[in-house]
């Protein structure tokens, strides 16, 4: 067992031993011990076992016309990430990644994590927000919930993600998401898009395995929907979904995407096949608008608007044009038709 392991065995062992409140559980501990003498935790944390928490809503109300509460549970959920392989996620919401939460731009968001997880402390950290992490991103202990309050002042794509020790194990587990702060005047370019969805990027490893997290490479690198109103499309980051059930626009669209990459660890260079990128704004800034782009980086956790026009009938695949990750999963479709509506043609994927 390298160093690093017996490390992060330690860490893992401790956030355990915290996580059940001061009740030392010695059975957790040696199991954890035993896995960490293999390969770092492989294995279900013990009281994960059987635990399949059913997703739960994300809460988001609006109290005024500035001020939004937000609740969002961190949970311990089976998510599909490749044709019948599950994984035992750590989610927010029962999602990874995690809903979409849409905001405006000078909202006070009180938000409250649920911490539904029986073990583990688990937090929030908000990209989109100004904040003292150490007390604004603080942990919320197992079976407890906490409420924070935070201004969003800046417009934009962010990204959100648990933040509790090793941070890496919890984003890469799967607690990561996506917030878009809806700037004060919109976007140029507003009157002009006729459709819109919300995509993420991220990363599967081996089970749990803070080794591999940290010294791997992605088994899985794959894209999502996530919903930005009632009917749209919902997916967990797995393997194929969105080129099974690809994403649909009339010919003539103007169509604008919230993008984000949530790693953990790698960038993406996001391009749609078949298209240039007419306007893009990063990190979703108005400020920050370029135009005619091919190819989109996207630092891990950097986000984006992109907005193309789609001017034939066919198939579209949205892909990370690092093309390694692309034959890991990471591509998607977007279907061309002459309404809209999925004609049943066969769809051409990478
Ligand atoms: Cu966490």
């Amino acid at each position: 067992m390298g160093k690093f392991t017996k490390v992060a065995a330690m860490v893992v062992t401790s956030a355990l031993i915290l996580g059940a409140c001061g009740k030392a559980d010695l059975s957790v501990e040696k199991k954890v011990e035993a896995q960490s003498d293999k390969e770092a935790a492989v294995e279900v944390f013990a009281p994960h076992k059987g635990l399949n928490q059913k997703p739960t809503p994300i809460k988001i109300d609006r109290i005024s016309e500035h001020e939004v509460n937000i609740e969002i549970t961190a949970q311990i959920t089976d998510i599909e990430i490749n044709k019948g392989e599950m994984y035992k996620a750590w989610t927010f919401n029962g999602e990874a990644p995690g809903p979409v939460v849409v905001v405006n731009q000078g909202d006070k968001i009180n938000f409250t994590l649920k911490n539904m997880d029986p073990s583990i402390p688990h937090s929030m950290d908000m990209h989109a927000v100004h904040a003292a992490p150490s007390t604004d991103f603080a942990n919320v202990m197992p079976d407890h919930t906490g409420t924070f309050s935070y201004p969003a002042d800046n417009p934009g794509v962010f990204m959100y993600h648990c933040g509790t020790k090793p941070v890496l194990a919890h984003i890469a587990n799967g607690m990561h998401g996506m917030i878009i702060v809806k700037p004060k005047d919109g976007y140029p370019t507003d009157s002009q898009v006729t459709r819109e969805y919300a995509l993420v990027q991220n990363e599967w490893y081996k089970y749990n395995n803070l080794e591999d997290f940290t010294n791997g490479v992605p088994k899985y690198v794959v894209f999502s929907a996530k919903a930005l109103k009632n009917g749209d499309p919902n997916t967990n980051g797995a393997v194929g979904s969105l080129v099974d059930k690809p994403l649909l626009a009339k010919v003539g669209d103007r169509v604008r995407l919230y993008v984000d990459n949530v790693g953990p660890n790698e960038v993406s260079s996001f391009h749609v096949v078949g298209t240039v990128f007419d306007d893009v704004y990063i990190d979703g800034n108005p400020f920050n608008h370029m135009k005619g782009i091919q190819t989109l980086l996207l630092p891990a956790s950097g986000g984006a608007v992109v907005e193309f026009t789609v001017t034939k009938e066919g198939s579209y695949p949205i892909v990370t044009h690092q093309f390694n990750h692309a034959t890991k999963g990471a591509v998607a479709v977007l279907k061309v038709t002459k309404d809209g509506h999925d004609d049943g043609s066969a769809v051409m994927s990478h």
